[in-house]
């Protein structure tokens, strides 16, 4: 989402970086820079110029200029300051002061023991992703070990229950929901007693969106607030409305009250604006980010990360967690030989678009790589494509999988016929994978030519 922020200040930081010497016109160039690729990403106004005075206060400051590489030094100020107007580091550029989750580690949840019915009330706009989140956070929590359970005090929308109640059977999570309710208040009784009797530590309470900002929405969440008293109220805000997340943030905030915020949509291309400016603004902690439809495309979101992937750099870090998650290391280094010895097959692209799959999406992912963060776009990833891929490939014998080349004209056929796909199409996908393994060849050869550790980073220009 911050493929056009990321290339503009990177350019302006690649002029200041690497020079011995730093002068004021140097940082004033790069802070110009950096300030219309802020304002172009959406960012609001106020929160460009306290960006942009506390970073060259502190580049123009003694400590830099005696450090004797102000070059790079600048490039570290840009990063520290975006990380703290993300909400990370303690004090710096954040409004409003840290508050219990100033510095700590954002994702962190305010809730009581195990013992303790704990609530987390989930509202936001229509359509912003909050009974989608309701099921990614209940996930989160299960997996954490926690046990979960989904109240269903969206009333308003007809099928609104019916999602959540098909989320919970897709993630095991119970669902709570009364037939013809029209109390939201009675419905999260039930649903608090229900939790009571079968050991529930945790109710994630989905709620009605309106289109806009409305006393009735207002005063229906109050009365569930009174009543649950909820440990977290988290606003679920989508990243593609920029500024406007802003404003209603700071509108929920002042008429229920909340604790932090969701941002859905951060797979989106949006303008990365709303994250900078949410905790500036609002001074609440943006504690989870949306990152695609899937009830495991949810992650904590980790300033630094984020600071990292504005500045290009790639956000290794949760790449490899994430990775881990669906390929284990051994897994890898396996295919990492394969590549090498030129013996990949069918047979492991099958299981690559599997796990691909798994991981939720691979635009998430490439972004998370140095050097291809904005170089491949959602639109570049054709997912009926994929879906085609892995039909062909399941139509396919083990035999004919491990061996490409046994597959004749009638055995494309028969594919053909068993993959609801066209001879062509068949044909298609092994001419591509006949590529896939030059390239692989060609890729091995030449990464052996890098250092290990530079690998990752050779960004084509
Ligand atoms: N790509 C992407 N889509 C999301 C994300 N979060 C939610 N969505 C999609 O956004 C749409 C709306 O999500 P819902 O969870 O139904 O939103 P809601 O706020 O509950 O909507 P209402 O109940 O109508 O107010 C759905 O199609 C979701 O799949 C996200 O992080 N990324
Ligand atoms: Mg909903």
């Amino acid at each position: 989402m911050f493929d056009k922020l990321t290339q503009k200040i990177s350019d302006a930081l690649r002029v200041v970086a690497g020079k011995s010497t730093i002068t004021e016109k140097n940082i004033d160039d790069a802070v110009d820079a950096i300030k219309m690729a802020l304002l172009e990403a959406d960012v609001s106004l106020r929160v460009v110029r306290r960006f942009v005075n506390s970073t060259v206060e502190e580049a123009k400051g003694e400590r830099v200029r005696r450090s004797g590489e102000p070059g790079q030094q600048f490039p570290k100020i840009v990063h520290d300051t975006l990380v703290s107007f993300l909400g990370g580091a303690p004090g710096g550029g954040g409004a409003g002061g840290g508050g219990p989750n100033g510095g700590g580690p954002n994702g962190a949840l305010n809730l009581r023991g195990p013992d303790v019915l704990s609530s987390i009330l989930m509202l936001g706009l229509q359509g912003s992703g909050k009974t989608t989140s309701a099921a990614k956070l209940a996930l989160r929590l299960k997996k954490g070990g926690r046990k979960p359970l989904l109240a269903a005090c969206d009333l308003v929308r007809p099928g609104a229950v019916e999602q959540l109640s098909i989320l919970g059977a897709q993630i095991g999570v119970p669902v709570y929901k009364e037939e013809g309710a029209a109390d939201v208040v009675k419905v999260y009784r039930g649903a608090a007693d229900w939790a009571r009797k079968n050991l529930v530590d945790t109710l994630v309470i989905d709620t009605a969106g309106r289109l806009q900002i409305d006393e009735a929405m207002m005063a229906e969440l109050a009365r569930l607030k009174e009543a649950a008293k909820p440990d977290e109220l988290l606003l679920v805000a989508d990243a593609m409305t920029g500024q406007a997340a802003v404003d209603i943030a700071k509108a929920f905030d002042e008429k229920i009250g909340l604790t932090g915020v969701v941002l859905t949509k951060f797979d989106s291309d949006t303008r990365g604006g709303a994250a900078l400016s949410l905790k500036t603004v609002t001074g609440k902690p943006l504690k989870f980010v949306g990152t695609g439809e899937k009830p495991e495309d949810f992650e904590p979101f980790h300033p630094e990360r984020v600071a990292g992937r504005i500045l290009g750099m790639g956000d290794v870090v949760s790449l490899v967690e994430k990775a881990q998650e669906v390929i284990s290391q051994k897994e890898a280094q396996e295919l990492q030989k394969k590549m090498e010895k030129e013996s990949f097959t069918l047979e492991d692209w099958l299981a690559q678009l599997r796990s691909v799959k798994k991981m939720g999406s691979l635009k998430s992912m490439l972004d998370m790589i140095p050097g291809m963060a904005g170089q491949i776009n959602e639109e570049d990833i054709d997912k009926a494509e994929l879906k085609t891929q892995e039909a062909i490939l399941s139509s396919m014998t083990r035999k004919e999988r491990a061996n490409h080349l046994i597959i004749g004209p009638s055995r494309r056929s028969r594919i053909a016929r068993g993959s609801g796909s066209s001879v062509a199409e068949v044909a298609r996908l092994l001419k591509q994978f006949e590529k896939m393994r030059t390239m692989m060849k060609r890729m091995s050869k030449m990464g052996k030519n890098y250092p290990a550790g530079a690998r990752g980073n050779v960004r084509p220009n």
